[in-house]
Parts: C-alpha cells; structure tokens; sequence
C-alpha cells in the first residue's frame, strides 16, 4: 500500500497546544477559556486540565528526536493564542513568542516542517469576557493575532492552518455546551461560527503578506454521510446531516455562500453576514485540510425536523464509540475534488483512541490502532490513485493528550504518554508507522521494534 504515494508526499503527525503544551500559568501565558471550563466542577471529566498536559513546553526538544526517529517530513501544532496576547489583543507577550521561535528552529534543524495552527480552541479568557466568538470584534482580534504570529514566525513557516475544526468551535462550544467556553445557544453557535468563518478569510491576506511565499488553508471536520437505506427520507436526512456538517463551511470557503436549504433550516436564527464578507471568506485557499476521523450513517426522523446517527452494529468501533470506516474517508476525499476542486489537500487528521495498557515489559502494544491507521491509509492510496490531490497525511496524534471533555482516558497517540512520570513510550504503532514512511519513500524497512 505505501508505494501509493507520490514520493514528495508529506508524512506528518498533528498535535494543539493545549492538548500537549502544559506550562499553563508560564512564562506569562493568559488564561484560556479551557482553562476557565476546566476550572468549572463537572465540565471535564475527573476535573482534568490541561495545566501540565504532555509538558511538551519543556520537553520538544526530546519529542522533536521522536519525530525524528519516527521520519516525519512534517509536524502540526498549535499556537497558544493566550501565550501571544495573554489579553487577546493589544499587550504581545514576548516570552511567548520566543517559545514558537524556538520550537520552529528545532524542528527545521531536524528537517521537519512546521505547520502551525493558529486557533486550535484556546480563546483568551478576556476576548470571551468581551463578547467571545459571537462578536465580529473576535475575528477582527484574530487578524491582529495572526499578524503578530506570522511576523515572527513567517520567514520560516511555509504552511499555515488559520483554524481547527469550525464545526467544533460552533456546535460543542456554543450550541451544544460540552466544550469551552461551553454556551447553548444556536443563535451563538450560528454565530460564532460566522466570525471564525471570516476571520479565516481575513486573516489570509495578512498571512501572505508576512509571509511570503508561504501557503494558506484551514483545516475542517469533516464526514461522509451515507443514507441509511434508499428511501427518500433517509437520503434527505443525509443532505441534511452533510449540510450541517461539511456544506455550511466548504460552500462559503468555496465561493457559494451558506447552503439555501440549511440557511431555510435555522430561519429565523442566522449567521450575521455583513457586505463583503462572503468575499472575504471565499479567499482562495492554497490548500484544504480535512480531519477525518468517521463517517455518518443517517436516518430520517418521522417525528422530528433532524436526522438520527444510526450504528451498523456489523462495524468495529473506537475507544471513543466512533465507527471504524476507511472506505468513508476515500469516499469524502474523491468527494471534495469532484464538489469543490481544492488545488491541494491535506489530511490534517486522522486516528484513533483505544484503551492502551503498558505492558510488564513496558511496551504498548496497539494492533487495533495500527489497523485503523492501514486501513485508512489504504483508502488514501485509493483516492491518489483517482487523481485526488493529496498532498500529506498527519496521524492524530504523535502523543497521548487532553482530549478536552474526556480528560486524558481516551488516548490517540502512537506515543504512550505514562502521566505520573511524563515518560514517552513509543507504541507498536510508531514502529508501524515508521516502517509505513520509509516503505513509501521507498527506503528499507526498519525491523518492527528496531
Ligand atoms: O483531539 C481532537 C482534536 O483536538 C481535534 N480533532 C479531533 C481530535 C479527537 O477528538
């Protein structure tokens, strides 16, 4: 399956600050919305933060030789907003800066290229004070973030990720309360997820503009939707599922604006669309990035105006009850070429957690995640070889981390983080996705636990 790949295809592995960076009241880092949800008694299970995390903060340097011994091409990480502007706008945190200065040099002193994130969730607590998401002064906050960020850093970062997840950001933030900063509002979420939208747009032009040369995307959540059965309703269910998930950002990105139907779905509810920021939000991008992680099997509702997820219970499922389906992600990949035409993709995300335990001779030894990842490899190499222009794969994620409302018991890493001691212990996975790289690169393979 490996030799799939072009061979300047990028291997990567992702990771977001404050699932990993720890060092949450360092070096003059603001308070984040998550630290304030985590804060709050019954957000997060066991009351678990990202205080410490991973201490990746401390420990890159260590994590950076991991990478390199895993033969990445390539790492995703986040930019903590609050440790730039520890009052989301104004007052730049110098300190904070340095941080990213460093962890950039040390990875391209080890040949891997950075792809920063700039708003993986971690909103400084004070923009939320102001207003947070649903406010248009956010997005305008964002571009005077970005700027700073992309001054310091754009001489080297070629590839830049102006958001994570929009979906998320909206719905589990602020419709559905299961995330920081933890509203229930749809009008909220509706909201929220207009300002993420254009800040994305302008946040653009100030990204090529100090960093030349470099290329712009934004990564979403995105799914498959499949009908449950033939029937009209249930195909209608799946348009619908799809509208709320994938069409409600990819149409504006692409230039189509909000979906009629779902736009009809939230009437009289909306997002606050001003002159000019369809436009602006249609700036083209230099890549897509899809996160992907299931698909989605839909049925119509007879009772009510919303699909319901079904599970086909002939499937295997993950650690975290999502279904294991490979083919969903090749399906969504030859999806978005024949839809949307990006000139270039990424899979910015893509794994799974499992219920790993270390082993009396110490090691973690996963085969349910080195499946997953074959798999869904597998389906990858399917859609290059259909013309889709992939251009990399990022595993989610190089560590064990905080998984935001579920703690730390849900581990996606091919690296064992063992909390009490914060010792990195590479999974069977690691060595199976080392073997995966070099095979594609055509070079030898390593012995399994070499
Ligand atoms: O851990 C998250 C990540 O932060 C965003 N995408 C999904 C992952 C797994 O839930």
């Amino acid at each position: 399956m490996a030799n799939h790949f072009p061979t300047d295809f990028l291997w990567g592995a992702a990771t977001a600050a404050y699932q990993i960076e720890g060092a949450a009241a360092e070096d003059g880092r603001g308070e984040s919305i998550w630290d304030r949800f985590c804060a709050t008694p019954g957000k997060v299970r066991n009351g678990e933060s990202g205080a410490v995390a991973c201490d990746f903060y401390h420990r890159y340097p260590e994590d950076i030789a991991l990478m390199r011994r895993l033969g990445l091409d390539a790492f995703r990480f986040s930019i903590a907003w609050p440790r730039i502007l520890p009052e989301g706008r104004g007052r730049v945190n110098a300190a904070g800066l340095d941080f990213y200065d460093r962890l950039v040099d040390e990875l391209l002193a080890n040949g891997i290229q950075p792809f920063p994130t700039l708003y993986h969730w971690d909103l400084p607590q004070a923009l939320e004070d102001a207003g947070g998401w649903p406010e248009r002064a956010t997005a305008e906050a964002f571009v005077e973030y970005a700027e700073v960020v992309a001054s310091r850093l754009g001489d080297r970062v070629k590839h830049w990720i102006t958001h994570n997840e929009p979906w998320v950001v909206a719905w589990l933030g602020h419709a559905l309360g299961v995330h920081a900063p933890g509203r229930t509002s749809t009008q909220d979420a509706l909201s929220a997820s207009h300002h993420v939208l254009l800040s994305h747009g302008w946040a653009v032009d100030v990204l090529r503009r100090e960093s030349p040369g470099s290329e712009v995307g934004i990564a979403l959540a995105l799914t498959h939707t499949y009908p449950a059965s033939e029937s009209e309703g249930d195909r209608q269910a799946a348009w619908w599922a799809d509208g709320s998930f994938n069409r409600w950002y990819l149409d504006p990105l692409f230039g189509r604006g909000y979906p009629d139907d779902m736009v009809e779905h939230f009437a009289p509810q909306g997002p606050p669309v001003e002159e000019g920021d369809l436009e602006a939000i249609a700036a083209p991008l230099d890549f897509l990035g899809a996160n992907y992680y299931f698909r989605q099997l839909v049925q119509e509702d007879p009772d009510g105006d919303r699909p319901i997820l079904v599970r086909d219970p002939d499937w295997s499922f993950t650690a975290m009850g999502w279904e294991v389906y490979p083919d969903g992600l090749h399906d969504l990949l030859v999806r978005l070429r024949t839809d949307y035409d990006p000139p270039a993709i990424y899979i910015f995300e893509n794994g799974a957690a499992y219920d790993d335990v270390r082993g009396h001779d110490g090691e973690v030894r996963d085969p349910e995640r080195q499946a997953y990842l074959d798999e869904h490899l597998a389906a990858v190499g399917r859609a290059v070889d259909d013309g889709v222009p992939v251009r990399g794969y990022f595993v989610w994620s190089l560590l064990d981390n905080f998984e935001w409302a579920e703690g730390y018991w849900k581990r996606f890493g091919i690296v064992y983080i063992d909390y009490p001691t914060l010792a990195r212990v590479p999974k069977g996975s690691f060595y199976w996705y080392r073997n995966f790289i070099a095979e594609a690169r055509g070079e030898q393979e390593w012995r399994a636990s070499a």
